[in-house]
């Protein structure tokens, strides 16, 4: 996956360039000299180790012997070194970060590891009014202009669409990208209250007008650390390849901003592979084969040693139908149920939206080819206990003579009350290989870790990062984060 890669998610390796500079599964002598380098310069720090209550005792480095009796004698000493654990975690970041940001060190958002401290008062960064916000466009080379995109207009759609899949996200080795289908980006750029104008476009100013940049802005009512915020939710920054390193980008994020601002609406959430000042959380991706002899003939996966191709189909085979009772598609009936079912469950993560119904609705009701959601009735009390989602965003295979498509479903939200998460979880499989996917992809959000090794996931290549514009708050750890951004 590029640098520019947004989600760090399309294969099962990792480049080596990139495992030395993330410290990862390439690297674990460098990874754990760095940490405990930074562990060292954080402890002394005390007020800006963040709160890390969940984290545990493996990650902090401690047998379980060793913290339980550093537990008893020095509650408070043993919170911290789990806390100098995940600011360790994010000292890695920090070292990429202390290049200068001509742009991102001029935004309001956390320049330091001290802004995000457990003490950070959660909050503004900077505060404006609209009169402050300027009513005109920001001015741009003389052959561009502005335009706002209306996505449900076939043409602007297969523009958007062509621009996406000609140039968005790809992995490193650049041979995957993503292919968002059309039907799939007028879902995620519609939702109940969305407003064309922070569709944002810049075209060629003559001729065809063609559409060079791209960038959107969703309303969403974000939940951090307990307070609920009016956001916006960014997504789908491109620049035509042939407009690279140009700048273009730092004025597209300054337009969407421009226009958001004047709405009255001063914070957004957005996730990117970049590391840029400052995430608020890091998480990984995970891969779940489905049909592994696609995915080792396009490169995706690799055959493990001392496993045949029949092994290894054999090892990922899943039954032909559902074997939780009671799991059947969610109706529009549901809705009211399953809403308050996933946002009493979504209350648990310091991180996530908050949605009324009808927003549930738009997310979660299944259009086919788009977004998938189940539920589990309970047969006695016709109760909604359980609920699994997914989505599909496909990637284009590059210059492959065989195949020219992978069909990947993204696990999105699921609540599991009375079904095991395992036995959940295998169900979403079941039903994703139904629909003819290659691979179920998950991050390591909410309670995801209590299925991903026993489903046999495999850990993806490089980090997804989540961030805030406009809003201070302490760090998170990867399963605090209850947010999935598509
Ligand atoms: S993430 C998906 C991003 N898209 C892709 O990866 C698609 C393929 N790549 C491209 O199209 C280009 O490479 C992009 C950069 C457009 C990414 N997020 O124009 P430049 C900074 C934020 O010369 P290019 C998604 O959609 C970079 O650090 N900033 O660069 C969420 C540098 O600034 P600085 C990024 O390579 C987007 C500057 O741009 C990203 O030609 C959230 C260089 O500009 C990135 N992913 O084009 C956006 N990549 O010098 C923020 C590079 O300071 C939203 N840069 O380091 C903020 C909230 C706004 C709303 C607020 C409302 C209140």
């Amino acid at each position: 996956m590029s640098s520019a890669g947004k989600k760090k998610r399309n294969r099962k390796k990792k480049s080596k360039a990139q495992a030395q500079t993330e410290g990862g599964e390439g690297s674990p002598t460098t990874e754990a000299k760095t940490e405990t380098q930074v562990v060292e310069a954080k402890t002394d720090a005390a007020p800006t180790i963040p709160d890390l209550s969940n984290i545990t005792v493996q990650e902090a480095g401690l047998t379980a012997a060793q913290a339980e009796v550093l537990a008893a004698l020095d509650p408070a000493g043993a919170a911290r070194t789990k806390q100098a654990t995940l600011q360790a975690a994010f000292g890695q970041l920090g070292l990429e970060e202390q290049k200068k940001h001509k742009f991102w060190n001029t935004q309001p958002v956390p320049q330091s590891a001290e802004e995000q401290g457990a003490d950070a008062e959660v909050g503004e960064i900077e505060t404006k009014t609209v009169d402050m916000v300027n009513k005109e466009g920001l001015p741009l080379p003389t052959n561009f202009e502005w335009a706002e995109c209306d996505v449900s207009n076939p043409k602007e759609i297969d523009e958007v669409y062509t621009l996406l899949c000609e140039n968005y996200v790809e992995d490193d080795d650049n041979m995957f990208r993503f292919d968002y289908s059309r039907d799939f980006l007028q879902w995620a750029l519609q939702p109940p209250g969305y407003q064309k104008h922070l569709h944002v476009c810049v075209r060629v100013a003559t001729g065809k007008k063609k559409l060079v940049g791209f960038i959107t802005g969703i309303p969403a009512d974000i939940a951090v650390h307990g307070k609920i915020q009016k956001m916006v939710e960014i997504n789908f920054l491109c620049v035509h390849k042939k407009l690279r390193a140009k700048r273009l980008t730092p004025v597209l994020i300054k337009e969407v901003t421009r226009r958001v601002n004047l709405g009255g609406v001063w914070q957004a959430v957005y996730t990117a592979g970049v590391v840029l000042p400052k995430p608020v959380a890091r998480n990984r991706y995970y891969h779940r084969s489905l049909n592994p002899k696609k995915l080792i003939d396009i490169g995706f996966s690799r055959l493990q040693q001392r496993m045949t191709l029949s092994m290894t189909i054999k090892l990922y085979k899943v039954p032909k139908t559902t074997q939780v009772p009671g799991m059947r598609k969610m109706k529009r009936e549901d809705c009211k149920a399953a809403c308050a079912l996933l946002m009493n469950y979504l209350k648990k993560f310091k991180l996530h939206q908050v949605y009324t119904e009808e927003e549930f609705a738009h997310w979660f009701l299944t259009r086919d080819g788009v977004v998938y959601s189940y539920v589990v009735e309970d047969p006695i009390t016709d109760e909604i206990t359980d609920m699994i989602s997914f989505y599909s965003l496909p990637s284009s295979i590059m210059g492959h003579p065989k195949y020219n498509n992978l069909k990947a479903a993204y696990s999105f939200y699921n609540v599991a009350t009375k079904t095991k998460w395992t036995d959940l979880m295998n169900d979403a499989l079941i039903l994703a290989k139904q629909q003819d996917f290659d691979v179920f992809n998950a991050l390591n959000v909410m309670e995801n870790d209590a299925f991903l090794s026993d489903l046999k996931f495999g850990i993806g290549d490089g980090n997804l990062q989540y961030y805030l514009y406009n809003w201070r708050c302490p760090l998170m750890e990867p399963k605090e984060v209850g947010l999935v951004l598509l």
